[in-house]
């Protein structure tokens, strides 16, 4: 670190302070989270984009001792602040989208549905560029970035950065969506296309692994199909199957983990979880992941030797008044999905940090 920067880490957090109560700025830190708090095609409940605000909250509850990885904060972790114009953009893209959701994406013969699409493509074009640029910054100073979303349409921007930067690598998606729709409801980057869209845009994605799909359509089981082994899907089903029938969770970690390449950027939508780990997040689905087997995949695969070269959580949402806006004040049992979703980014950020040589592992 280039500057003298005193912490207690066995203190309580300061409340006052950045992301995990930590001091760190952009210039001492090599993780940096990027806020994106956007949810302009949100289909079904919205709330995720009060996800960034809701997990810095929540974050300044964290103990900073990790199991696996030695002092990772010590590193530096820090939050760059919210995007005021992302979400002014995001209020004027929600309103835009509303009728075309209600119309179920049906704008045949309504010129002013249509044009109201065409403004939301824009809008999304334009997150698009600023997720880039600014991922681009951050890969260019050497540190590793982390999305915080926000509803899965916010990492694309990121992908590209990554690929301009890293060339060749394979994303670990966490979901229970395949995301890989085509244009869903017309919008062309909606958070149901993200895979897809990176799929067609980004030769330079060798490999999609997708953990945890349980909830999905025809159209998306003969796209992953049809990509010739570049999609691997353990559906949550089969993971299940296997589990009940008792193969060790440690094989069928290894089962996911072998299919991916060198460098890897991991995909978190947190809905691949079982919904008690993410009561409000806006397409919940039983079934799904448990925690701990998430964080032991996640180890696994930053044990086998790959990078995570970076990462995005998203569709983390706090609980909401019934006119969508954030409960006030809020009390620590609302906090929930947020405490969730600040654990496993902290989880990733030490793994990355290790897998990347900046920290050690524990003993
Ligand atoms: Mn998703």
């Amino acid at each position: 670190m280039g500057t003298e920067i005193r912490y207690d880490p066995n203190a309580p957090a300061d409340s006052s302070a950045g992301i995990f109560g930590l001091p760190f700025r952009y210039e001492d830190s090599k993780i940096i989270y990027l806020p994106v708090a956007w949810e302009a095609t949100t289909s079904y409940g919205g709330g995720t984009v009060h996800g960034p605000e809701s997990i810095l909250n929540a974050s300044s509850q964290l103990d900073l001792f990790d199991l696996d990885v030695k002092d990772p904060y010590l590193q530096g972790l820090h939050c760059l602040p919210l995007n005021p114009e992302i979400k002014h953009m995001n209020s004027e893209a929600k309103s835009l989208a509303e009728p075309i959701k209600e119309s179920l994406g049906d704008v045949h013969n309504n010129s002013a549905l249509q044009a109201n699409l065409k403004r939301v493509n824009e809008f999304s074009a334009k997150l698009n560029q600023s997720v880039h640029d600014q991922v681009m910054r951050i890969l260019k100073d050497q540190k590793i970035p982390g999305l915080i979303g926000g509803d899965h349409s916010i990492p694309i921007g990121a992908f590209e950065a990554a690929s301009k930067v890293h060339g060749t690598f394979g994303i670990l998606h966490f979901d229970a969506h395949s995301d890989t729709r085509n244009a869903y409801m017309g919008f062309t980057d909606s958070h149901a296309s993200i895979m897809r869209n990176a799929a067609n845009r980004i030769p330079d994605i060798t490999k999609f692994v997708q953990v945890g799909i349980r909830d999905f359509c025809e159209e998306e089981s003969e796209f992953t199909k049809s990509q010739g082994g570049r999609f691997e899907v353990f559906y949550d089903q089969k993971i299940m199957e296997a589990k009940l029938a008792g193969t060790p969770f440690s094989k069928i970690t290894d089962e996911i983990i072998k299919n991916l390449p060198e460098k890897v950027w991991v995909s978190f939508d947190i809905d691949g979880l079982d919904p008690r780990f993410c009561p409000h997040t806006g397409t919940p689905v039983p079934g799904g992941l448990d925690y701990s087997e998430a964080i032991y995949i996640l180890k696994t695969l930053a044990r086998s030797g790959r990078k995570i070269i970076g990462f995005d959580v998203v569709e983390v949402a706090p609980p909401l008044n019934p006119d969508g806006s954030p409960l006030e004040p809020l009390q620590a049992s609302d906090e929930w999905d947020a405490n969730v979703g600040m654990r496993l980014i902290y989880k990733l950020s030490a793994l990355s940090l290790a897998t990347n040589g900046f920290a050690k592992w524990q003993g």
